[in-house]
């Protein structure tokens, strides 16, 4: 068994994954140091895909999607949420103070004021500017590529043991208005197992969904197949389908109970953070396409 406590998660948020590593290391449970980790880049304004900052919808909304899940197989997301930053937290609330799973739109808001959620808003002047140069043609290429896509997904193993995670994301840049992908759907963008592991996917969102790619990996791994050769059947899965694959990323990343890691993507391109025994790295994935 590796050593834990564990966290890692999409793309090279280094200072995200840092912080969730060291809430694991102070002793702190697995969902809280998820939920403390990718706060970090919700917070942050220069990244243009997750929280505030994030890029607009079509007609100039932020709204992002996020969810998590515990070592109990609880579960809470939220969809298409405005005006609030945290939503991974407030996801978080769904789950341990609702009756439900999911909340969308305006319910979520309300629900996040409730909880004492403070409104903001979230479209900075550099969003609003790239979103208005991009309406001059109106051009859209669902082309995904690294620079556009940078959900952050973040699973961690605690001292104890126990696996949780979060995801959460402004979904892809000028996207229709309602546009719902992968991140905040119990199976696609997140999945954990306290028994087996947990998985977590990043890129295009309608790909991930098609094909329930986090809970694959998740009964991949259940069937006794690696964390590795795991999230490559999960690709292959998309590729195999989708002939249009040279023009969209989609990674996985996946940890099972035993502390193993894998991640593989259609694309060069992508990197993971790995915390472990104190040491915050940056791990190059391999991928599909040459
Ligand atoms: C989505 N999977 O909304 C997200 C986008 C993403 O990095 O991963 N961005 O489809």
């Amino acid at each position: 068994t590796a050593s834990t406590p564990i966290a890692v998660c999409t793309w090279r948020f280094t200072k995200a994954n840092a912080k969730a590593g060291e809430a694991l290391a102070s002793g702190k449970s697995a969902l809280d140091a998820v939920i403390e980790g990718v706060a970090i880049e919700e917070e942050n304004l220069i990244n243009t895909t997750v929280g505030k900052g994030g890029a607009p919808d079509r007609e100039g909304n932020v709204t992002l999607d996020a969810c998590v899940m515990n070592p109990e197989g609880d579960y809470g997301a939220v969809l298409c949420v405005e005006n609030i930053t945290n939503v991974a937290a407030l996801a978080r609330k769904v789950m341990e103070d609702t009756p439900h799973v999911m909340l969308a739109g305006e319910g979520a808001e309300e629900f996040g004021y409730q909880s004492g959620f403070t409104k903001e808003n979230l479209l900075t002047e550099e969003s609003k500017k790239a979103w208005e140069e991009w309406k001059k043609t109106s051009e859209y290429k669902p082309i995904i590529n690294i620079e556009n896509h940078d959900t952050i997904g973040m699973l961690a193993i605690d001292n104890n043991g126990d696996i949780a995670g979060a995801c959460t994301t402004s979904g892809l840049s000028y996207k229709m208005k309602g546009r719902v992908g992968d991140s905040p759907i119990i199976g696609s963008g997140l999945f954990i197992d306290n028994e087996v592991g947990g998985a977590m996917a990043t890129g295009m969102g309608e790909e991930v969904l098609k094909t329930v790619g986090s809970f694959l990996i998740v009964e991949l791994m259940r069937n006794g197949m690696s964390p590795q050769k795991a999230c490559e059947e999960a690709i292959r899965r998309i590729v195999t389908k989708n002939d249009k694959y040279k023009d969209f990323q989609v990674a996985y990343v996946a940890i099972n109970k035993a502390g193993e890691i894998g991640h593989y993507c259609i694309h060069e391109g992508f990197s993971i953070m790995k915390y472990q025994n104190g040491v915050n790295e940056n791990v190059l994935t391999k991928f599909y396409h040459t």
